[in-house]
């Protein structure tokens, strides 16, 4: 078994390092840099078009787009650390809800606040930036302790880090919903392994 992840750490790669170390999975780095060309190469483009990382390449599985990593990785890899709720359980809807919100709702409500664009809430499919904004500030004011309740899960580790991720950056307000669900983030033994230089 070789998991590979292409992997800077400068980047959404870094979510997807922390996910596959809190499921406990070997994995190698492939180091890609922005500047010296290796996410243009041909080899690279055959991976992705986009030329974006993060992606992987399990067993000779090519996936990109974060939530589809995540979604694979956590269905996959059940037996190590379990991070997704059974296809029958009842909080498997609310799990691909807010996973899939990270792409469809944080992401671009933050790229609107920091490129400064308006647009008709209801024809953007994320309605507005303050929209997403007021949606996750309920959301993790209730997490107690994750979004799921008890049960630690992707959902965490994808909106939860975009969360951290936008405040960090000033996209989202430095709201104590905010800081107390990511300061419980910030505790995983996990995310700090995941943070550690790439040897
Ligand atoms: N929708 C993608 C976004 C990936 C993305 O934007 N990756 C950035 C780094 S965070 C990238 O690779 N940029 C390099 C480039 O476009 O040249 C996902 O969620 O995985």
């Amino acid at each position: 078994m070789a998991l590979t992840l292409y992997f800077n750490p400068q980047s959404r790669a870094r979510t997807m390092r922390w996910l596959l170390e809190e499921l406990g999975v070997p994995y190698e780095i492939a180091p890609v840099g922005y500047e010296d060309g290796s996410m243009r190469s041909p080899e690279f483009l055959a991976l992705n078009p986009m030329g974006k990382i993060p992606v992987i390449v399990d067993d000779g599985v090519v996936v990109t787009e974060s939530v589809a990593i995540a979604i694979y990785l956590c269905d996959k890899y059940k037996s190590t650390n379990d991070l997704a709720p059974a296809l029958d359980d009842p909080l498997r809807g609310p799990y691909l809800r807010w996973l899939v919100y990270y792409a469809a709702g944080l992401e671009p409500a933050m790229t609107q606040k920091l490129v400064g664009f308006e647009l008709n809430p209801r024809t953007a499919g994320w309605g507005s930036y303050e929209q997403v904004v007021s949606v996750l500030k309920d959301l993790l004011g209730k997490a107690d302790p994750w979004i799921l309740g008890e049960r630690f899960t992707a959902v965490d580790v994808v909106l939860g880090n975009g969360v951290s991720f936008a405040m960090q950056f000033g996209a989202f307000p430095k709201e104590p919903e905010f800081t107390a669900y990511c300061d419980r983030l910030l505790a995983r033994p996990a995310l700090k392994r995941a943070t550690e230089e790439v040897a």
